[in-house]
């Protein structure tokens, strides 16, 4: 039985954290050159302890224009819907992206990557977005029921490309997922059972990103040093492994990620290990059950993760109402970050004191903010999103 989840500051526990500029031998990392080295072996524990490994590139990888309207959104966006083809000797496996462009500009734009929970028909108001074909959710789901979290006009009059892809195309989210899932391509049947736990959900999803970035990029109208990856809970923790992996995202924003995403797990606050590697084992690694109560044990925290992203910019955002996700955890994660960007001469948020709802802390490379009200995403957070991204790029 696990023990109920504790929402009092007081028993929050605060263990000290690890310092990720602490090397292997016990010295200390104090140059960014030496911090690359520490950095690929950070990455390569959280692949083995939590989040198991990306699969590898497809043998061949194929764009098909499914769809494209250049009125879309009252007429001032592009939309095109492409289906990416993933190819392994005779194993297919596919993708559909959902990716709206602004229509007025003369530069190339900047672009945020996002997966989605429930399919793209469910993110597009317009009625005649394609819903997923192969594997759908259990229930079914109606057009545009996400378009609240999915501020297409928003972004596009703010000058941003946006994309999305649902998740279910790399791993449907249930706990034999994963025969239905992208290792498909790699894996007979008998090795894409519930008991693979190395092949986890997260993992698929962070490739599905990669391969939103690489259509992304094929494309002219986008700016390539300006495509951002940002997800929200279970996908938050995705986004920031995503851009732990691939290079090439310019910076990422964890929306509500939460527990095995921003927050640090050495506080006993709202989830924890415990509770999500029983609720969902297929997000990660069998590695990670040990740690279950014994958190303190983990060779790192969470704010490593957010550092493997320096000296990119990253951004977390909270939201009062979502104790579950820990805000002040978050918070005292992205601080803690800040040790890795100082290497790299960027100051983060400092020392700055967790703040009032609606108060961003934009740091130096590092941001932070606290949004009243639920788990979820709404236009206040696209509105801080965006305006993190200009400034931070
Ligand atoms: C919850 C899970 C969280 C978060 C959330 C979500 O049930 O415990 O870690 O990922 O789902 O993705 O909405």
């Amino acid at each position: 039985m696990l023990p109920e989840a504790n929402y009092e500051e007081s028993e929050a526990g605060n263990l000290p954290l690890p310092s990720p500029l602490e090397g292997e031998d016990g010295g200390r990392i104090g140059t960014a050159t030496r911090w690359n080295r520490r950095r690929a072996a950070i990455r390569a524990e959280f692949a083995r302890i939590m989040y198991g490994e990306l699969p590898p590139r497809p043998e061949a990888v194929r764009f098909e224009l499914r769809r494209e309207c250049d009125d879309a959104i009252d007429g001032i966006a592009i939309r095109r819907e492409i289906r990416i083809h993933l190819e392994q000797g005779r194993k297919h496996h596919c993708i559909d992206v959902l990716w709206y462009l602004p229509k007025s500009v003369k530069e190339p734009v900047p672009a945020i990557v996002g997966m989605n929970f429930r399919g793209n028909h469910a993110c597009s108001p317009e009625p005649d977005v394609f819903p997923p074909e192969f594997f759908p959710l259990d229930e079914p789901v109606e057009r545009g029921s996400q378009t609240g979290r999915w501020c297409f006009r928003q972004l596009v009059e703010s000058g941003f490309s946006v994309a999305t892809a649902f998740r279910g195309d790399l791993f449907p989210d249930r706990a034999d997922g994963r025969a239905d899932s992208v290792f498909r391509l790699y894996r007979e049947a008998d090795g894409l059972t519930p008991e693979h736990r190395e092949l986890t959900a997260i993992s698929a999803w962070a490739f599905g990103y990669v391969q939103m970035l690489e259509l992304l990029e094929t494309d002219p109208r986008i700016d390539r040093r300006r495509i951002w990856a940002h997800g929200h809970s279970r996908l938050g923790k995705t986004a920031l492994w995503a851009a732990a992996n691939e290079p090439r995202f310019a910076g990422v924003v964890s929306n509500d990620s939460g527990c095995c995403g921003a927050a640090l797990s050495r506080r006993n606050f709202g989830e924890t290990v415990g509770r999500i590697t029983q609720m969902f084992p297929w997000w990660f690694q069998k590695e990670l059950d040990r740690y279950a109560g014994c958190e303190a044990e983990l060779p790192f925290d969470q704010h490593f993760l957010l550092a493997l992203a320096a000296p990119r910019p990253v951004l977390v955002a909270s939201a009062t109402e979502d104790l579950w996700a820990d805000p002040r955890g978050e918070f005292l994660s992205a601080r803690a970050a800040g040790e890795v960007y100082r290497l790299f001469g960027c100051e983060g948020i400092g020392d700055a004191e967790f703040p009032a709802p609606e108060q961003p802390v934009f740091g130096d490379a590092v941001g932070y903010y606290l949004r009243t009200g639920i788990h979820d995403v709404t236009p206040v957070d696209w509105k801080f999103v965006t305006d993190f991204i200009r400034r931070n790029s």
